[in-house]
């Protein structure tokens, strides 16, 4: 195991890290702005190290900077987190040339994930279910894009190859719309990302958002931690996420995961990594991988018992995994609620001091926070301030967990959504569970309606 590891990231996941590092018997590093010098977490980490100002294009964003940190604190390895610098394949390959380990994937698989032609190619190859489109990037050829939305059928989504998490998209209905569409996706995403490179799919008009763990160690070795169910979002962001997906077999999830661990071994894939489905109708279509930790992991632990972060510092140590798949058995039912600095229905961000932080407890209750009482929220960064995981044996007992924590969890000073989701723990439609990924937008665009009617 590492001596010494560097944390590339801020707020909740820089201490979740910073816990598994400790529990491991690393000692850490933490990097931060200079909006998060009094952040708890940076007083517990082993040292610190000041990487520049508040705005993240100047610090956590700021390659050169951590590198340089990591050289003088002597760091073995780097662990990115989410968001940030955790899918960028340039910083994974300086990290590795300047001498350290990546915790994470190869530089050349994140690069190859981050292109989404490439990405769904492969995993199409690879015996994992793709959503029907153009194989391929878009030719320029407008008789041949014409030729291929016929052969998909209407309505298709046109998305571009550098986009992901809902960045770059367009819903096409009807061939007279398809050329304009093309056209527009190209451009926007050549100035967004800089590659102008599209594909087309068929487009799900009501699709769940469900997506498989998987962890995979350097000699390809490779296992899936079940399911995910990301479907209560609103505007690309999760809201609530929860495992296992109510109302999926588990023989239907055996089948997906054990394609994904397949694909995992054969584009040698190292680490932690999450393969993002829409399921409608029974079937799963696979749209994209994510190659770092994400924010919804512990639901997954929560339901495993396996330490998701653990295991991404052993992968990169260059350990075998520890758990073979018959190892891996789904116990109970597990719910996340991310907990956001905003007002819980207008969502304008509300930074600033919380005054009083009284964090929920008891049974099936874990709260992942760097927050406390007299805490600044910077308005520089997302507004999430943590997260509250109940856990049950079933859905209904994390449902009541969750709504007991929520009525017991004090934050002053701020606003945050808690409202909202004790809102949605009483939801009828969230009780039944299999909601889509348009339900919770359906239902603040009745809510918003009906306030204006009053
Ligand atoms: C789709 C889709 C319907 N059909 N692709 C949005 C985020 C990005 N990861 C992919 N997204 C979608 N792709 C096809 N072929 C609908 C969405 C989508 C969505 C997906 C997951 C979670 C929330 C979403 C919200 C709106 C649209």
């Amino acid at each position: 195991m590492f001596g010494k590891v560097l944390i590339a990231n801020r707020g909740e996941i820089a201490l979740r890290i910073l816990r598994a590092c400790r529990e491991l018997g690393v000692r850490t590093v933490a990097v931060h702005s200079e909006a998060d010098t009094e952040a708890k977490y940076v007083k517990l980490a082993d040292e610190s190290v000041c990487i520049g100002p508040a705005t993240a294009s100047l610090s956590y964003l700021n390659v050169p900077a951590i590198i340089s940190a990591a050289e003088v604190t002597d760091a073995e390895a780097i662990h990115p987190g989410y968001g940030f610098l955790s899918e960028n394949a340039d910083f994974a390959e300086r990290v590795e040339k300047s001498g350290f380990a990546f915790i994470g994937p190869r530089p050349e698989t994140i690069r190859l994930m981050g292109d989404k032609v490439s990405a769904k190619v492969t995993m199409k190859e690879a015996g994992v279910p793709c959503v029907p489109g153009s194989d391929g990037a878009l030719p320029d050829d407008p008789k041949e894009i014409t030729k291929i939305a016929r052969a998909v059928g209407y309505p298709v989504i046109i998305k571009a190859a550098g986009g992901g998490g809902g960045r770059g998209m367009r819903v096409v209905h009807t061939e007279a719309a398809l050329l304009n569409a093309v056209t527009m996706t190209r451009s926007e995403a050549g100035a967004a990302f800089n590659n102008s490179t599209v594909y087309m799919e068929k487009f799900l008009e009501n699709p769940r958002h469900i997506e498989i763990q998987v962890l995979a160690d350097a000699y390809d070795n490779a296992i899936y931690l079940g399911e995910r169910d990301c479907s209560m979002q609103r505007r690309h962001q999760k809201v609530i996420e929860e495992a296992p997906a109510p109302g999926i077999t588990r023989k239907l999830i055996a089948t997906l995961g054990e394609r994904c661990a397949e694909a995992c071994r054969h584009i040698h894939y190292r680490g932690a990594g999450t393969f993002e489905f829409l399921y409608e109708n029974g079937k799963f279509f696979f749209i994209e991988m994510n190659t770092r930790v994400q924010v919804e992991h512990p639901v997954t632990e929560q339901v495993t018992g396996i330490d998701i972060v653990q295991a991404q510092l052993q992968i990169a140590a260059g350990e075998k995994l520890r758990f073979k798949q018959g190892d891996v058995e789904i116990r109970g039912h597990a719910i996340e609620c991310r907990i956001n600095a905003e007002d819980p229905f207008k969502f304008i961000p509300s930074p600033g001091m919380i005054n009083t932080w009284h964090p929920p407890g008891g049974p099936g209750i874990r709260v992942d926070s760097h927050a406390y009482s007299g805490y600044i929220v910077p308005p520089h960064y997302d507004s999430m301030i943590g997260k509250v995981i109940s856990t049950g044996h079933t859905r209904e007992q994390a449902i009541a967990r969750m709504s007991i924590a929520l009525s017991e969890m004090m934050v002053n000073g701020i606003k945050t959504n808690i409202p909202l989701h004790q809102e949605l723990m009483l939801d009828e439609r969230f009780r039944q569970g299999g909601t889509s990924i348009h339900y919770l937008e359906e239902k603040l665009a009745k809510k918003s309606a009906a306030i204006k009617e009053q």
